[in-house]
């Protein structure tokens, strides 16, 4: 083992920053950390849905839930890249009050940098180095929208969506595959007018898909139903079904990161540029070789 794993298991939160720095950049690997391949024990759970849906907030109750439970909870949050800062937005901080002082939590942003799918290369390895670490449960937030919905299910062993009231949601949803993927719903913002709706659309919606899984209410904004949440997120089944998508997310993710990574990939793109061969020709090739 690494010795900044070890310090990192031991608790040392600049060593477990510097470590995941360091896997970030791809200075560590899998192979270099001795991490095995991730099992899919259910800590790492993704949560995902659209943006203000209230994700942010309800990880917020949640850290204070576990936390309160004894429980060593992480939060990767992932964020748009800022065109002008290239980094990760200020928001989820400000937003995961709890984080900076609890020594049960440990929160980082990461942003995505025109990732393909819209999570981080290794956002994955990222994870189970918490896990490696000794958190209990891993939350990584994803922007929520567009691919990184569908994509987190290549990182995380569960995924919950977060929907909320008023938006047409569920159609989205729908439309970008997620509610297929999703282990579990959450209707957040039950507070307000039209809540319960939402969640009984999406109950009969799922419900012909003969696998449907559980959709609960919450507000994150009164603390109401975030304890039945959390307790369903430390048993949650993976929601069989879902299993053949799962492996194909994986699999591209695996797909991208590995064309990503190539150490010639800046002269691939000048040749691409540059008229040499096209797109599918080289990959035609490389699928050869
Ligand atoms: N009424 C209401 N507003 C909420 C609730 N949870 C979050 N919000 C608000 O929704 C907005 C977006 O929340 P945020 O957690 O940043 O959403 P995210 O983009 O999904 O992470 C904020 O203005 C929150 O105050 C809730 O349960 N009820
Ligand atoms: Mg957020």
């Amino acid at each position: 083992m690494s010795d900044l794993l070890e310090a990192a298991r031991a608790g040392d939160r600049r060593a477990l920053s510097k470590l995941l720095s360091a896997v970030e950049n791809g200075v560590e690997s899998r192979e270099s950390l001795g991490i095995p391949h991730n099992s899919g024990g259910g800590k790492i759970i993704g949560i995902t849905g659209a943006p203000g849906v209230g994700k942010s907030c309800l990880v917020d109750r949640l850290l204070r839930t576990f936390s309160a439970a004894d429980m060593r909870i992480a939060v990767l949050a992932v964020d748009p890249s800022s065109p002008l800062t290239g980094g990760a937005l200020l928001g989820d901080r400000v937003r995961m009050q709890t984080a900076d002082d609890d020594p049960n939590v440990f929160v980082r942003s990461l942003a995505t940098r025109n990732q393909p799918g819209g999570l981080p290369v290794r956002l994955g390895l990222m994870a189970e180095v918490l896990v490696a670490s000794g958190f209990d449960l891993v939350l990584v937030e994803t922007v929520g929208s567009g691919q990184s919905e569908v994509r987190i299910v290549s990182v995380a062993d569960r995924v919950l969506l977060v929907e909320g009231p008023g938006r047409g949601d569920s159609i989205q949803a729908e439309k970008a595959g997620v509610l297929e993927l999703a282990d579990a719903i959450v209707v957040n913002k039950s507070d307000l007018e039209g809540a319960e709706r939402v969640a009984s659309d999406l109950r009969s919606a799922l419900d012909i898909t003969g696998n449907p899984p559980p959709v609960l209410l919450a507000s994150a904004r009164n603390d109401v139903g975030i304890e039945d949440l959390a307790d369903l997120l430390l048993s949650l089944p993976s929601r069989s079904g879902a299993s053949m998508a799962r492996w194909r997310e994986r699999l591209l993710t695996a797909w991208d990161a590995a064309l990503l990574e190539r150490g010639d990939l800046d002269e691939v793109l000048s040749g691409l540029e540059a008229g040499e061969f096209d797109a599918d020709q080289w990959v035609a090739e490389k699928l050869e070789e």
